[in-house]
């Protein structure tokens, strides 16, 4: 059974197993595909008007599925390995555990953002950038730069305790704990603070190209399970049905055939969370 672990708690061994899995998974070419995956979902988010990945209910649910995955594909290479999550309320300095040379490495140096260590850095040569949106072949991030702080835990609770998953329009800025969460209901805030805090391909499309985008929405998805646990009788998802350019409870959701917001709602199945 796969449990998915703080990162802040992961044995040296555990750290090296989930580093060399995500290694392989990018030597063998498998890792670009989710890049490339997630910048063509946010392209048609962004363009379509039918949100799917993200603005809207199902961001949640989508980001689970692509989650399970990526970590499908990780336990290909290592049965033993799953997805750590980042506490980024907790560990919410560029000095945490998570950005030490033995997990993902720090920030990035002045003048062009390349990070410098680490198993992800360019100058390391297992880590190139090949899915991109500008011409940077190498990692970068400028930690705590655009904005200097991240979400504290008072405002993840303050989002744990709204009572509704998710309410009309269904869109960026929605009254409820989705969009609360995603960080669309205020201005860099939350889910999406988080990417331009990290900066680099973190405030992009191509944000899966930085391993930390795993940890983070791992963390997001365990928000998700903790407000439901808060809120044992609130619909898990909304809405139920009926809703135009909207991913409703039992429609599918591409990229993938059979994928319903419904068949992620038990993530147990899946996986647990320690
Ligand atoms: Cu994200």
């Amino acid at each position: 059974m796969t449990v998915r672990k703080n990162q802040a708690n992961l044995t040296a061994a555990e750290k090296k197993a989930f580093v060399d899995a995500v290694l392989e998974v990018k030597r063998i070419g498998v890792y670009d595909e989710f890049v490339a995956a997630h910048r063509l979902r946010f392209a048609l988010d962004m363009n379509t008007g039918v949100y799917v990945g993200h603005f809207g209910p199902s961001f949640l649910p989508w980001h689970r599925k692509f989650l399970i995955d990526f970590e499908n594909e990780l336990q290909k290479i290592d049965a033993s390995v799953s997805i750590p999550y980042w506490d980024w309320t907790a560990d919410n300095t560029v000095a945490s555990s998570v950005w030490a040379p033995d997990l993902l490495g720090g920030t990035g140096r002045p003048l062009d953002d390349q990070v410098m260590d680490g198993p992800f850095a360019y100058s390391a040569g297992k880590w190139p950038i090949n899915i991109q949106v500008d011409s940077r072949p190498f990692l970068a991030r400028n930690l705590a730069y655009r904005v200097p702080t991240l979400p504290s835990r008072a405002e993840v609770d303050a989002a744990l305790a709204i009572p509704t998953y998710d309410s009309a329009p269904f869109r960026d800025g929605s009254a409820g704990f989705r969009a609360t969460l995603e960080g669309s209901a205020g201005y860099l805030s939350m889910h999406n603070r988080v990417h331009s805090w990290v900066w680099g391909q973190m405030e992009s499309s191509v944000s899966p190209n930085d391993p930390v985008f795993w940890l983070h929405h791992s963390f997001v998805d365990k928000l998700w399970a903790d407000w439901h646990a808060l809120h044992p009788t609130s619909a898990e998802y909304l809405p139920a049905g009926g809703t135009v350019d909207v991913i409703d409870l039992n429609e599918t959701m591409p990229p993938w055939p059979n994928t319903t917001p419904q068949s992620m709602l038990d993530h147990t199945p899946f996986y647990t969370y320690a």
